[in-house]
């Protein structure tokens, strides 16, 4: 077992360790308050979309817990809380009526974090889109990027005197392929039309995001969290490595080209460019703004093989098989050297800024076993990806710093409760939190931080 000791010998005495969470996951409560129903409560209350059809209206309970949680990432000797922001609690619509209760939840969540000497990295959108805004087409429809810029303002005209930090979106590859493309998530479309539409006006929104959280609050670093895929081809022959190519622009380059390069990748563009919507005058622009930082979240690579068949449809790839053994309970294959590889390969093709990984993490779903959870393959997952993290530090790469995935067992999506990612337990009965094994070990190592002659931010 790696010596949290050890590895913190390795990390700068400012290197920042946090948790990470989204509203979703967690809060419940999902009719308090005046908050009303996100795309997610429609899901999981549709039959056939979400394991058990477990939904998120208790969750962890902990919009009604939210001290004594707080207290608990204090014990663990954490130093960042990076949590989401719901949309609908602030404006249950999407648009109109601002909630006041909903933001005084936050307000007390920042505070409670502040008074406790806890770092806040807020998000903005993790995936709960207010239902009301479906009614005019969630993603697809262009307005619904302008409905988020108001949103964002709102939030950090209250909040940004006191956010040490805000990202726009979490992820919006799943947000985009995920929920339009492959059916998976919430709003469950399959059609690439909607997908490429749901693709630009989400690039678009964090342009306007952006936009509007530095003229809210100039001071709050801004940035987006993005799960760029490591990506191999199945073999060394050239059509594999061709389809890697196509398939990095496709899941990567959507994103990070705009974002940092201001135009779409053009071999994407060549492909599927007269099925975009409308890229009005201005857009990529707006969507080029300059970062502060961006996240990273990274827990498994994509390994890639040419999709031969006649018509396949651009990327044209097929899933090669994994090439490492250990899978966690999820079924993810264990790869850290992927991720230094990543990170290698985008700071190669990007100018990019300050880096966090604002999630990395394990499923395993074993229980309470005599007042503990023995979570040992989670601790050895968290101590080689952290030991690469380590090493990139070293390279010097500006990695500032790491978010493990999760707090707190939670809603996984369409995985339902079943996917425990968790450094600590929860007992959904009960609503008892046990610290793991793996959570001990981390908190371990966090509350070295920070040290020598460097000051908290
Ligand atoms: O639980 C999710 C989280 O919401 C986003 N990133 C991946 C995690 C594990 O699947």
């Amino acid at each position: 077992m790696i010596d949290p000791k050890d590895l913190s010998a390795r990390f700068p005495g400012d290197f920042l360790f946090g948790v990470a969470t989204a509203a979703f996951q967690i809060e419940g409560a999902s009719k308090a308050d005046g908050r009303k129903p996100s795309i997610w409560d429609a899901f999981s209350n549709m039959p056939g979309r979400v394991h058990n059809r477990d939904n998120g209206d208790i969750a962890c309970d902990h919009y009604n817990r939210l001290e004594a949680d707080l207290d608990l990432i204090q014990s663990m000797g954490v130093k960042a809380y990076r949590f989401s922001i719901a949309w609908p609690r602030i404006l249950p619509d999407g648009t109109g009526p601002i909630n006041e209760k909903g933001l005084d939840f936050y307000d007390r969540l920042v505070d409670g974090c502040k008074a406790r000497g806890i770092q806040t990295f807020a998000t903005l959108y993790h995936w709960d889109l207010p239902l009301t805004l479906m009614g005019d087409g969630g993603w697809t429809a262009r307005s619904t990027a302008y409905a988020f810029q108001r949103y964002a303002r709102i939030v950090m005209e209250r909040l940004g005197d006191r956010l040490d930090s805000v990202a726009t979106f979490n992820e919006p590859w799943c947000s985009v392929w995920l929920s339009h493309l492959y059916g998976i998530h919430a709003p469950g479309e399959r059609n690439m039309e909607a997908a490429l539409a749901a693709l630009h006006h989400t690039n678009l929104a964090h342009g306007l995001g952006v936009e509007a959280i530095r003229d809210a609050a100039p001071s709050v670093p801004v940035g987006l969290v993005l799960n760029a895929h490591s990506i191999f081809p199945g073999s060394d022959g050239p059509a594999d490595r061709a389809a890697m190519l196509r398939a990095f622009d496709f899941h990567n380059g959507v994103f990070f080209d705009p974002v940092f390069k201001g135009h779409y990748p053009p071999a994407f563009m060549e492909a599927l460019g007269t099925q975009m919507p409308e890229i009005a005058e201005g857009d990529l622009a707006t969507i080029n703004r300059p970062l502060d930082w961006w996240g990273l979240n990274y827990y498994t690579p994509m390994r890639v093989a040419d999709d031969p068949s006649e018509g396949a449809v651009f990327p044209a790839t097929v899933a090669a098989p994994p090439v490492e053994e250990s899978r966690t309970d999820i079924g993810w294959e264990i790869c850290p050297s992927a991720l230094r590889s990543l990170v290698e390969e985008l700071y190669a093709r990007y100018d990019l800024p300050d880096l966090y990984i604002t999630e990395n993490g394990a499923a395993y779903n074993m229980g309470i076993e005599d007042g503990a959870v023995d979570d040992q393959p989670r601790l050895d997952y968290y101590a080689r990806h952290l030991s690469v993290c380590a090493d990139l530090v070293g390279e010097g790469y500006p990695l500032r710093g790491y978010f493990a995935w999760s707090l707190m067992d939670n809603f996984e999506w369409a995985e339902g409760y079943r996917m425990r990612f968790g450094l600590v337990h929860v007992d959904y009965e009960t609503q008892v939190r046990t610290i793991k094994k793996s959570g001990l070990w981390y908190g371990a190592l966090a509350g070295r931080f920070p040290h020598g002659n460097h000051k908290a931010g």
